[in-house]
């Protein structure tokens, strides 16, 4: 077994080479038009970056290096009893574009779990915010606290190569994927529970069980869904806010803690990953008024309406490039099946799938009416006694990080530039259409 810096940095040169030959040899090729609707409509559809570690179909949904989640879920290798994917083989196959043994996945977890260790000073800079600032800002400033320590930036300013720049990257990378989970569970631990942290388990836990245990759940199926959660959310190609912004941000040259904050505050918002906050409260907020653990369908129905007819969004539905149900959504479905058939807010999500998507489908504006990750993730952590709505995003926000990195690594070992695309104004707009 070859170490994960090893393996990759000896896919970097072929890689780099074919990136180069293609540029030079069919560098003026069009891949794509930009009208005015585009880049007026938030950029949709326009092809304009490369992005190695995944793709997204609108139909198909995303395949992570060109593989299905349901072939994910199958094929990567798994914790001893558990039957989700181990989230740090991901990474190993987001990273290199290999399938990884058991033990390489088992290795790259295992160095993940020996970098463990939040400088003092993330823990002060946490304490003086109120214990109720919302968990997402918790998190994104716990990943800035954590700069203080890259050795990209401290490599930068002693002067290095930019194409050797991956190379200290690569040990930030793999430090903050060590330590997110531990910001995050210092995050939930002293928001909702008075600042009683829990130690990290034996070093030959994997990350996901490790991450479940310091946040205070201890039952083996919370960790297996901690696996699959993490998993599933790590990647959603380039365009996405989170990881668009992580790449911006790295392109000029910031290192990965504050590409990654950066990347952690646009996840925050309630079109993006804070709508599994937003669809989890929906639902409970819908019991409540119906008054029933199991509202009906039309009583579903009706909420939907009056939720449109206030000129909400109906969160957890709708996407910016998917045309049909998330496939994240589907493995938290079968997994929701296997394990909480019976849940009440299981049966609610379940019927919100036969309900919502009709209704939205009659609204012509909206151009796709099915469920996203976020119409399902809030109901199975709840189902373990995860309460506490606000936090949801954070989760979301470990899990982004590995994909993220692994593709800002690519950046860095590609040497990609400095982003900066070209705006015009609505004047110039106006001159060229009108023809003034
Ligand atoms: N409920 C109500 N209206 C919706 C809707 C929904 N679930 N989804 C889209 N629409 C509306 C949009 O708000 C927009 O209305 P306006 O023109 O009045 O602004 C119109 O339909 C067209 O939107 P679209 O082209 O179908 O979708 P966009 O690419 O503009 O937006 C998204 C995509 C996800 C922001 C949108 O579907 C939405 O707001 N969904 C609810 C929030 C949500 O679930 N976000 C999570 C996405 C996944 C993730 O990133 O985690």
């Amino acid at each position: 077994m070859a170490d994960l810096k090893e393996v990759f940095q000896s896919k970097i040169q072929p890689f780099a080479d074919e990136v180069a030959r293609i540029q030079r040899e069919h560098g003026e090729f069009k891949i794509s038009d930009c009208t005015v609707a585009q880049a007026y409509g938030g950029m949709r559809g326009v092809k304009c970056m490369t992005y190695e570690t995944s793709a997204l179909d609108p139909l198909e949904g995303i395949r992570f290096r060109g593989r299905t989640i349901p072939d994910l879920i199958e094929t990567l290798p798994r914790a001893p009893g558990g039957e989700q994917p181990l989230p740090e083989g991901l990474f190993y196959l987001l990273l290199t574009g290999d399938m990884p043994t058991e033990e390489d996945a088992r290795a790259v977890g295992a160095e993940w779990r020996r970098r463990e260790g939040l400088p003092p000073h993330v823990a002060r800079a946490l304490d003086a915010l109120p214990r109720d600032a919302h968990p997402m800002t918790q998190y994104s400033l716990g990943l800035l606290a954590m700069q203080t320590e890259s050795a990209m930036a401290a490599a930068y300013h002693k002067g290095i190569a930019k194409r050797d720049l991956w190379r200290p990257m690569y040990e930030d990378v793999m430090n903050l994927l060590a330590n997110a989970p531990l910001v995050a569970a210092y995050v939930y631990r002293r928001a909702y529970h008075g600042g009683r942290h829990v130690e990290p388990g034996p070093k030959d836990w994997d990350w996901a069980r490790n991450f479940a245990h310091i946040l205070g759940y201890d039952q083996p199926q919370f960790a297996d869904l901690m696996r699959l959660y993490l998993s599933i959310h790590s990647d959603h190609e380039g365009g996405n806010v989170s990881a668009h912004t992580v790449r911006l941000v790295g392109s000029a040259l910031s290192d990965c803690y504050y590409a990654l904050s950066a990347g952690m505050n646009g996840l925050a918002g309630p079109l993006h990953g804070l709508a599994s906050q937003e669809s989890i409260r929906w639902i409970l907020e819908l019991q409540k008024s119906i008054g029933k653990a199991r509202p009906t369908r039309d009583d579903i129905a009706n909420y939907i309406w009056e939720t449109l007819g206030a000129g909400r969004v109906v969160p957890g539905f709708g996407h910016a490039v998917l045309r049909r149900t998330d496939p994240r959504y589907m493995a938290l479905r079968e997994f929701a099946l296997k394990h909480m058939a019976d849940d009440d807010v299981f049966y609610i999500v379940a019927t919100l799938f036969e309900v919502a998507p009709p209704i939205l489908e009659s609204q012509a504006k909206i151009k796709n009416p099915w469920p996203n990750v976020d119409a399902h993730s809030g109901a199975v952590l709840l189902h373990y006694g995860m309460t506490e709505l606000d936090f949801f995003t954070v989760l979301f926000g470990v899990s982004r990080a590995t994909g993220t990195m692994a593709s800002l690594l690519w950046d860095r070992a590609l040497n990609l530039p400095l982003e900066r695309p070209k705006s015009v104004t609505t004047g110039w707009v106006r001159e060229q259409v009108y023809n003034l």
